[in-house]
């Protein structure tokens, strides 16, 4: 069932659609204002080959139509891959999602699946992507080129991707019928949480049930669009930023009627990484240091020792106004 308390706004109220294909400097402006303003943005004309985004889409398609005693073959769960069925993370999350989770440093396991090349030239695509972002985004702020795409460009890059299908109501619960019309169909598919990583690069078929949680602490339903990106900040990106940036809040809602499909590709950096707020974004600009120093392996461990929805950033912050660097 979906928690009411927060409100409901307009259909992609106040989210930006960048292109791409506008002159460098001012999609690096405009990529830097959205990760201040919400921390969210789509992205078009975005250079990804259509067929890649086809390919992976279909094969995705497939996977999750076998049956069930195959899927839950391609476990087991301590693999760095896997196939997953309503639980989400290690402490009891769940929602009406049915999964894959690749780790991408670790290409050994995917010749173990048929939608291993798909998925290899997915991931090499959206990196891509990810990388040119991420090197905008260094060149709007002024700080050295590359300081955020060299995290997530080493072999050793802790990146993840997640094949995430929510089925159509029927498929997943017995009982009531889409007939019975005392059965809300509305359900959480992946409840909300902000993205551990550096950058989110996200794409869905053409089903909507995204939401992003806006300053007003408003739900913003994401309009689906498969033709677009959409890209959001990760923890590791706001604490580098000093806050300058959103990790934004969201969630996926799922109507139970179609089925969609979404696939993300988490960017994170190498697990022994050094994590802290750039000089340039606390002296530089004279602002206290909001974050302390930690490894992205530190900051894994604790995100999945810890619920979906809970706020991992607050136990990384300094005291009011202190300054160790
Ligand atoms: C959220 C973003 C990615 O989907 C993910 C998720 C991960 C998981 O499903 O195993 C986590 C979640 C995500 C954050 C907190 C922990 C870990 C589930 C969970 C309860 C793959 C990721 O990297 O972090």
């Amino acid at each position: 069932m979906v928690k009411g308390s927060q409100k409901i706004v307009a259909v992609d109220q106040d989210i930006p659609i960048i292109d791409m294909s506008q002159e460098r400097s001012r999609v690096s402006m405009q990529i830097i204002k959205a990760c201040e303003t919400l921390g969210f943005f789509k992205v078009v004309n975005h250079g990804v080959d259509q067929t890649t985004i086809s390919r992976m889409e279909q094969e995705s398609i497939n996977f999750f139509a076998k049956p069930v005693y195959e899927k839950t073959s391609v476990k087991p769960v301590d693999q760095p891959f896997r196939y997953g069925f309503r639980d989400i993370g290690l402490n009891g999350d769940s929602g009406e999602v049915e999964y894959l989770l690749f780790h991408t440093n670790d290409p050994a396991f995917l010749s173990q699946l048929s939608l291993s090349s798909a998925v290899n030239c997915y991931i090499e695509a959206v990196k891509q992507l990810a990388r040119e972002i991420l090197d905008l985004t260094a060149e709007g702020l002024g700080v050295p080129p590359h300081t955020f795409s060299r995290l997530i460009s080493s072999v050793d890059s802790d990146s993840v991707l997640r094949v995430n299908h929510y089925p159509p109501y029927d498929q997943f619960s017995s009982g009531a019928t889409l007939s019975d019309k005392s059965v809300s169909l509305t359900r959480v598919g992946f409840g909300e949480h902000t993205d551990p990583q550096i950058l989110t690069v996200l794409r869905s078929n053409g089903v909507g049930g995204l939401q992003v949680s806006n300053p007003d602490g408003m739900w913003v339903p994401v309009s689906p669009d498969p033709s677009a990106f959409c890209v959001n900040v990760g923890d590791l990106l706001q604490v580098m930023t000093n806050g300058r940036f959103i990790s934004v809040r969201h969630r996926a809602l799922t109507f139970g009627k179609e089925n969609r499909l979404s696939t993300a590709y988490f960017a994170g950096p190498p697990l022994q990484a050094k994590i802290g707020p750039l000089p340039a974004m606390v002296k530089a600009v004279n602002k206290p240091r909001l974050y302390q120093t930690f490894t992205w392996s530190e900051y894994k461990k604790l995100a999945y020792s810890l619920r979906l929805e809970d706020s991992r950033l607050d136990m990384f912050r300094t005291c009011k106004n202190e300054d160790h660097e």
